[in-house]
């Protein structure tokens, strides 16, 4: 394989120069996902960004393996938090961009960037953080417990794991039963389930990995994780790998850099991370990176983007790739934010 190591330094400069170049092509065609391009873009900074005391090491060489940069510094924190808070909508949720509906992908986003860079709770007061999870709260179906991403009506097991994850996140422990039917939630999410003991979006429908990550997760989020076969999941999640060492989403399809996320994720929370070849995969993440400009592609030679970097780099730090911090299989986000919050 050609580029057999990461280059941190190039994709923090992509991550930064898109961010920035805010009259740029891909900004602006990206602007119906723009918030969360930024939780992508941040959250790759941080996990790129190692702590001082890992400097000390050592590769099998005796050689240090991280040289301590702060890669967040290449953008403003204030800039990136007016970003996020000129999402805000007056009914508590967050849109994709200023001026577009709330929707819950972009509600979990703008909570999660919040949280990376310690504002939720100077940013928002109670009060909004409460509109914030009334809003994300009156999404669920009375009937069944599944969520809707927003008020339009699409019902999707991911809006169970934004919706989940949010909550958590504002702040909702043992108290969550008084806002949504956390036991309706779980019931809706298991009726998801298949007969390979994977998930899909809705009852019925196919199962693929990046529902899998979502079902999991919000199973692991409300307490409910138990209530899976672990083994069964555990083997279909690793038969994902393929010949290249890359993951592929589900049977028969493509290896795809973001499948390192929705899958490793998985196995992460199963306790099973073990069950993949964490050689071959790393060689094949290493070889969709642009070792020049920067950035990480789905494939090997295809174009990069912020999103296949992020999940890159999130899947190399579940692989415990020398020189990244930790990042939390349930909730995507630092595994030291995570610690901070007492969410751990
Ligand atoms: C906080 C990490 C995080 C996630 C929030 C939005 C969300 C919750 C999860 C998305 C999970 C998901 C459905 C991921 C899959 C994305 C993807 C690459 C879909 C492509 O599907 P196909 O059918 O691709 O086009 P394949 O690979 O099956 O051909």
């Amino acid at each position: 394989m050609a580029h057999q190591v990461l280059h941190k330094g190039a994709h923090a400069r992509y991550v930064v120069s898109f961010q920035k170049d805010k009259k740029g092509y891909e900004y602006v065609a990206s602007e119906y996902l723009r918030l969360s391009g930024i939780y992508w873009g941040t959250t790759a900074l941080m996990l790129l960004t190692t702590k001082k005391e890992e400097d000390k090491e050592k590769d099998n060489n005796n050689n240090p393996t991280t040289q301590f940069v702060d890669y967040t510094k290449g953008l403003s924190a204030d800039e990136v938090v007016a970003d996020v808070l000129e999402c805000r909508n007056a009914d508590g949720g967050f849109a994709s961009a200023p001026g577009h509906d709330s929707h819950l992908l972009y509600t979990l986003s703008a909570v999660q960037v919040l949280c990376n860079y310690d504002r939720l709770h100077k940013e928002l007061s109670e009060e909004q953080r409460r509109e914030t999870a009334k809003w994300v709260a009156s999404l669920q179906s009375e009937e069944d417990g599944s969520f809707k991403g927003d008020k339009w009506g699409e019902v999707d097991t991911r809006f169970s794991y934004c919706a989940s994850s949010c909550l958590r996140l504002l702040g909702f422990g043992p108290e969550l039963g008084d806002i949504i039917d956390v036991e309706k939630a779980v019931s809706f999410v298991l009726s998801c389930r298949n007969f390979d003991e994977g998930f899909g979006a809705r009852p019925g429908d196919e199962t693929h990995a990046g529902q899998v990550f979502c079902c999991v997760g919000a199973l692991a989020l409300l307490d409910a994780l138990d209530r899976v076969d672990a083994d069964r999941l555990a083997w279909w999640l690793c038969e994902r790998q393929t010949e290249g060492g890359g993951l592929n989403g589900r049977p028969q399809k493509k290896q795809d850099v973001c499948y390192t996320w929705w899958v490793l994720s998985s196995l992460s929370m199963l306790g099973r991370l073990h069950w993949v070849d964490r050689t071959a995969l790393v060689a094949f993440i290493l070889s969709c990176q642009d070792p020049e400009e920067g950035g990480i592609s789905d494939r090997p030679d295809d174009e990069v983007d912020v999103f296949h970097t992020f999940f890159g780099i999130a899947g190399l730090s579940l692989l415990k790739y020398p020189g990244l911090s930790e990042v939390n299989a349930k909730y995507a986000m630092p595994q030291r934010v995570i610690e901070k919050m007492g969410l751990a």
